[in-house]
């Protein structure tokens, strides 16, 4: 079956959020004309998501499910996703309605007919904003931020979870999933030439659970010095100096 567009939702206990989600999605591919597929990555959930999913895929053919049970995470989850998609442009997008996905149709559109490799959801360009943050999340993102910005200065939010790409800049590329940053992951390995940013509206979400854990601040650490030893000591990526070289030629 031939899809234009896969949209991967990671989910570990969303039995608040997913059948509100996958249903939201799907209205809005419909009214664009988007032939998703949606992609579950479910990090097998101890609530009932796994049982609504399945539920809604009886009659859904374009709603697939994948269930992991090694190596739980968001971002290994994302990866996951991105290489059993079945169509060549992919949407990544949270379960909780933290991110708009109201805005998945500009995505899609910008990436399949603008030529660009990488489209990011950014909190942190003009016309971006977070809602309802507590202060320490509104620090801890601020700072990671400024921090990615030292590889990747041409990007305002590597490090937002609501991103698309072509999947055709994955191609060769040894990419290493941990933390919560799969987009700068990708902005640090894989083979982009054209990156662009639209500003979304971040809202902390009104049900389920946070999963953010304390160690995502070493997770982000280390997936510093992955990125800057795949581009100076492997030598796999010239991303850095050509994220430099963008940001500092505008
Ligand atoms: N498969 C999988 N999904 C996860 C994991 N951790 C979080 N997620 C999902 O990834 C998305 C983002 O996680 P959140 O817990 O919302 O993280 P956050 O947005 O930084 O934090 P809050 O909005 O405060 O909860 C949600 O759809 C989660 O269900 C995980 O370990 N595995
Ligand atoms: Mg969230």
């Amino acid at each position: 079956m031939h899809f234009d567009l896969t949209v991967i939702i990671p989910t570990y206990n969303e039995e608040e959020n997913i059948e509100r989600m996958i249903i939201t999605v799907d209205s809005i591919c419909r009214a664009h004309d988007i032939n998703e597929e949606i992609l579950i990555v479910d990090d097998n959930s101890n609530d009932s998501t796994i049982t609504i999913v399945k539920k809604l895929m009886v009659d859904r053919p374009f709603l697939h499910l994948i269930i992991r049970t090694k190596n739980p995470g968001l971002s290994p989850s994302l990866y996951d996703g991105i290489i059993n998609a079945t169509a060549d442009l992919i949407q990544c997008i949270d379960c909780d309605f933290s991110h708009p996905p109201e805005k998945i149709p500009i995505f899609y559109h910008i990436i399949k007919n603008e030529g660009y490799d990488m489209v990011i959801g950014s909190r942190y360009v003009k016309g971006g904003e977070v809602i309802n943050w507590p202060v320490l999340r509104r620090v801890l993102s601020s700072g990671a931020a400024l921090l990615s910005r030292l590889l990747i200065p041409h990007v305002k939010d590597s490090g937002s979870g609501f991103f698309a790409i072509n999947r055709h800049i994955l191609t060769g590329t040894l990419l290493s999933p941990r933390g919560f940053r799969m987009g700068f992951e990708i902005l640090g390995k894989a083979h982009w030439t054209r990156v662009h940013e639209i500003p979304i509206v971040f809202k902390d979400r009104e049900f389920g659970q946070s999963k953010l854990k304390g160690r995502i601040i070493f997770d982000f650490l280390i997936q510093c010095g992955s990125i800057i030893k795949y581009n100076f000591i492997v030598r796999k990526s010239t991303n850095i100096i050509r994220a430099w070289t963008l940001f500092l030629h505008g």
